[in-house]
């Protein structure tokens, strides 16, 4: 299996979030992506690449081009360290640093490429980018995301066929339904937790189902807090029946480890072995398929984590 890293992600380098006001340590660090790539490199069937380079053409298919020009623009004056942005931001969770803009691009670049792999005959390829971006919507940066990767190279990959989005982070990717909630060009399911009482708070809820042309093409699976993989196989196995009925041509897998029960801010009880078995029905789409990271802190286990869930894929 390819996997798609830059070491450019380095230089986002997060040091606090403001959660409720108070000054918390940031989990969306570089040692994240650092563990992962530590872990595949040394296993049979995985070779790393580089991102190819994309003009800026990609990004502005889903983003503002004044929401890009900000944030370049404002990452550029941070000298270290970080700030917050005052405009173009959902929370007090998603700071500059000064390589935010630089970072967040190179990861949409490796989902690109990814994309573009895909589309040249790899059946599974896999994006080991952050900062993650299923919460960034056009116009804005929030929940540790300022460029939504898996929505740019889906759009990419729109162009030459239908696409269904499966989101399995833990939290609702609020950007990514944004971006796509009046198409029926591309499917977006999703499976998180209540947003009643987990982050993004406003969005991710089973009565939203698409606007316009869009509406039946976006499907919102609640899993309960605590959920082991019993039941959170049971609720995917109706996500996945919503995306065999779709019929896509490419899926795009936002994959996030934050449902492992020992991540600190998640809620689910998934277990290293459970992700072999989570990736395995997934797998049984036969889908050519673009995996992209997106969450997952607790770092100690990620690699084997993502060792458990991709070597599935690698068999393929
Ligand atoms: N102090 C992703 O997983 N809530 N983003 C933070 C913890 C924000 C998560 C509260 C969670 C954002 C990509
Ligand atoms: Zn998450």
């Amino acid at each position: 299996m390819l996997v798609v890293y830059s070491d450019i992600h380095e230089t986002h380098a997060p040091v606090y979030e403001l959660y409720e006001g108070n000054v918390v340590q940031h989990v969306e660090v570089p040692d994240r992506v650092e563990t992962i790539r530590s872990a595949l490199k040394d296993l049979p069937n995985f070779e790393i690449v580089e991102p190819r380079s994309f003009s800026d053409s990609e990004l502005l298919s889903i983003h503002e081009n004044r929401y890009k020009n900000y944030l370049r623009a404002q990452t550029k004056s941070v000298r270290s360290g970080q700030r917050f942005a005052s405009l173009y931001i959902q929370d007090s969770y998603t700071p500059l640093t000064k390589g935010a803009y630089k970072a967040a691009r190179s990861a949409a670049e490796c989902a690109l490429t990814a994309a573009q792999l895909v589309l040249e005959g790899s059946t599974v390829v896999y994006a080991l980018s952050r900062p993650p971006g299923h919460h960034a919507e056009t116009e804005s940066m929030g929940g540790y995301c300022y460029f939504n990767n898996a929505a740019i190279a889906s759009e990419y990959l729109s162009k030459k066929g239908k696409v269904a989005i499966l989101d399995i982070d833990f939290h609702h990717g609020n950007g990514t339904q944004q971006i796509f909630y009046d198409r029926r060009d591309v499917l977006y399911v999703s499976l998180h937790a209540d947003p009643t009482t987990s982050f993004p708070y406003k969005t991710g809820f089973s009565g939203e189902v698409g606007v316009g042309a869009g509406e039946g093409y976006t499907h919102n699976f609640i899993v309960p807090n605590d959920s082991t993989l019993l039941g959170y196989q049971e609720i995917l196995t109706k996500a996945l029946d919503k995306i065999r009925q779709y019929n896509p041509a490419y899926l795009v897998l936002s994959l996030g480890f934050d449902t492992y029960h020992r991540d600190p801010i998640g809620g689910f009880s998934l277990q290293t072995s459970d992700f072999a078995r989570i990736s395995r029905q997934i797998n049984e789409l036969e889908i050519p398929t673009v995996i992209v990271q997106e969450g997952g802190y607790f770092i100690p286990d990620l690699g084997s984590n993502a060792a458990a869930f991709l070597s599935e894929y690698a068999r393929r």
